[in-house]
């Protein structure tokens, strides 16, 4: 491997890792592809701020003219949020993107992989992908999936949408040995939603709970992710049937297009926002500034155990 031709890490980062500090990986393509502009950059902007608040060190990964960038400035995330068409990069884009020198905004499976390979065990998202519906006929089942069974991330996340099915995720994910842990809830969560009507493996409820349950897959030498999900916020959750008359109108509108392969995902996202008429949206940026809360604590736990 010659990494170091390929990453490079913001002086914060660099130096966060020299002392020894709690490092929180955050993805991009939530940033170019989940959220609209400006929304989505302020909102970059302040879960950084709440992980610092929390004690940790935020790193935002994206590739920039061909580089994996761990940690960004405000000025970067601005210009993968609005300035640039930066292509939404998976493990299969990974390559690609920096063999051409391109621009590229990471999704869970590829942030798991840059955050491995920079010794960062803790990674806060919105929600992970999973098998859409219909996964078992078109075979479309998110990278994210498969990822969290092979690279060693603890990704900390309010769920999976109510877009996927979600009865054969956690199916995938028991598959590829995933354990789903509830924060301080026995239920998966639904994102936009408190619950999903399925239970999870186990639950915590402290952060040192969950560095704990970390701490000893890590020693036991079992390689791969680990889901720890927490619910929305009660007061910013959605009301289940306006969201699923949402997300029916917008798989049925993606059928009609033929939208596939990549596009799938933002293009749900960003119909339901349209449909919500920005009450999603507010949702989404509610349940992720509580993630980065979470995420960050435990990744202050992770690193004085
Ligand atoms: N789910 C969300 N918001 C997002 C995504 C998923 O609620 O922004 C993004 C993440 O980057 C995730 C990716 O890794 O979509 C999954 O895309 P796909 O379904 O094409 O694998
Ligand atoms: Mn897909």
């Amino acid at each position: 491997m010659n990494l170091a031709r390929w990453v490079a890490y913001s002086d914060e980062v660099q130096q966060a890792k020299t002392d020894g500090l709690p490092v929180v990986a955050l993805e991009s393509t939530i940033i170019a592809h989940g959220m609209p502009y400006p929304a989505n950059v302020e909102t970059a902007m302040e879960v950084e701020k709440i992980i610092r608040d929390n004690g940790a060190i935020p790193a935002t990964i994206a590739i920039m003219k061909g580089k994996i960038r761990i940690g960004l400035s405000e000025d970067d995330i601005d210009y993968i949020g609005n300035k640039t068409s930066a292509q939404k990069v998976s493990r299969r884009d990974i390559a690609i993107v920096l063999a051409k020198k391109r621009d590229g905004a990471t999704t869970v499976a590829a942030t798991m992989i840059c955050a491995e390979s920079a010794g960062i065990e803790v990674f806060v998202t919105g929600g992970i992908g999973g098998v859409h519906k219909k996964g078992e006929v078109t075979m479309d089942i998110s990278a994210d999936l498969p990822e969290l069974g092979r690279t060693s991330v603890t990704v900390v996340c309010a769920g999976a949408k109510a877009i996927l099915d979600i009865g054969r995720t956690m199916e995938f994910l028991e598959t590829h040995g995933v354990p789903v842990i509830g924060y301080q809830t026995d239920e998966f969560p639904a994102f936009y939603i408190r619950s999903s009507g399925y239970p999870v493996n186990t639950r915590v409820d402290t952060p040192e709970e969950t560095a704990h349950l970390i701490r000893v897959q890590r020693e036991m030498g079992i390689r791969g992710g680990m889901v720890i999900a927490t619910p929305v916020p009660e007061a910013d959750a959605m009301d289940s049937a306006e969201m699923q008359n949402a997300i029916q109108k917008s798989l049925e509108e993606a059928k009609e297009k033929n939208v596939r392969g990549k596009d799938v995902t933002p293009f749900l996202l960003n119909r339901i926002q349209e449909i919500t008429g920005g009450r999603s949206l507010e949702a989404n940026i509610a349940l992720i500034k509580n993630n980065a809360a979470t995420g960050a604590r435990i990744a202050v736990a992770l690193n004085s155990q």
